[in-house]
């Protein structure tokens, strides 16, 4: 199903159901059955390097052989049993996501960086839990529908000024609850307005995360750096997010084009000339 009609994004779901749901909310909820957990449980244990009583996101541990670990166990336990429910995507990233008991994790609601351009494709967290999530043990609120109302890029390494508020003044308390049982996983626009719950349990919220995108869909990345400007970078895979520090945006990538927001502060597409290589492959 790769090409669609122009101005209209590609599917990303197999399944018309699944499909027609991620697209009008910006989330939906994937079976993936529980053939997995035990392994995926048995890499969070062996490899997992949470410090401190905060949200641990393994995409922005200090040390990037770490991230790779990370990413490679999950992008090879996860991308395989996913392969057939999304329509010819490939997985460029995957990490933890460990919430430890008493964290807040991500409370302000947010959208999460660019990754493709939206105006033609989507790109997709595969939330994936491996313990049973509520309002009170980490799972994910939801604003469905917010992914299409900001139509904005959002750099690393924090939202741009002059795109507002980042949680758009929305109540966490307001929120869609995205409960889910073991083998269950959430899929959510990288442009939804979501945050976490609070882990007011006493166990851990053990997550892993797959980064997903249509194959023919090059990789964009936006980075924040003065004055308003934004530096876009063309990665060829995933590997750039195993050693960027956020900060300092990606190491050793080319800028292809600078790009500030226009005055009613959107943003929508590159500069003419600015076209970044076709990527097709995962990390
Ligand atoms: O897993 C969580 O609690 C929050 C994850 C999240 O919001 C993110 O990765 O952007």
């Amino acid at each position: 199903m790769a090409g669609g009609a122009p101005g209209v994004p590609l599917r990303t779901f197999v399944d018309d159901v699944l499909q027609a749901e991620f697209a009008a909310r910006g989330a939906a909820v994937v079976d993936l059955g529980t053939s997995f957990l035990d392994d995926a449980c048995d890499a969070v244990e062996r490899l997992s390097r949470v410090v401190g009583s905060g949200l641990h996101i393994s995409t922005v541990h200090e040390d990037p052989a770490y991230r790779r670990t990370v990413s490679s166990a999950v992008t090879s336990l996860l991308g395989p049993l996913v392969d057939d429910l999304f329509d010819d995507h490939c997985a460029f990233h995957g990490n933890f996501i460990i919430q430890p008991p008493g964290s807040a994790g991500l409370h302000s609601p947010h959208q999460d960086w660019t990754f493709v351009d939206e105006s033609q494709f989507r790109s997709v967290l595969l939330w994936v839990p491996l313990v049973a999530v509520s309002a009170s043990t980490g799972a994910i609120r939801l604003q469905p529908g917010s992914h299409r109302d900001h139509p904005v890029v959002r750099p690393s390494p924090v939202p741009h000024p002059s795109f507002g508020d980042p949680s758009r003044g929305v109540d966490p308390a307001t929120m869609q609850v995205a409960e889910l049982r073991p083998g269950q996983a959430l899929a959510i626009d990288h442009a939804v307005l979501h945050c976490s719950s609070p882990n007011t349990s006493d166990v851990v919220r053990p997550v892993l995360g797959l980064f997903l995108k249509p194959r023919v869909a090059p990789l964009l990345h936006y980075h924040l750096v003065d004055g308003g400007n934004m530096e876009v970078f063309g990665p060829p895979d995933g590997s750039w997010l195993l050693e960027m520090d956020p900060h300092e945006g990606p190491r050793g990538l080319e800028v292809i084009g600078r790009v500030s927001p226009a005055p009613d502060g959107r943003l929508q597409s590159l500069p003419i000339g600015c076209t970044p290589a076709r990527s097709d492959v995962g990390t």
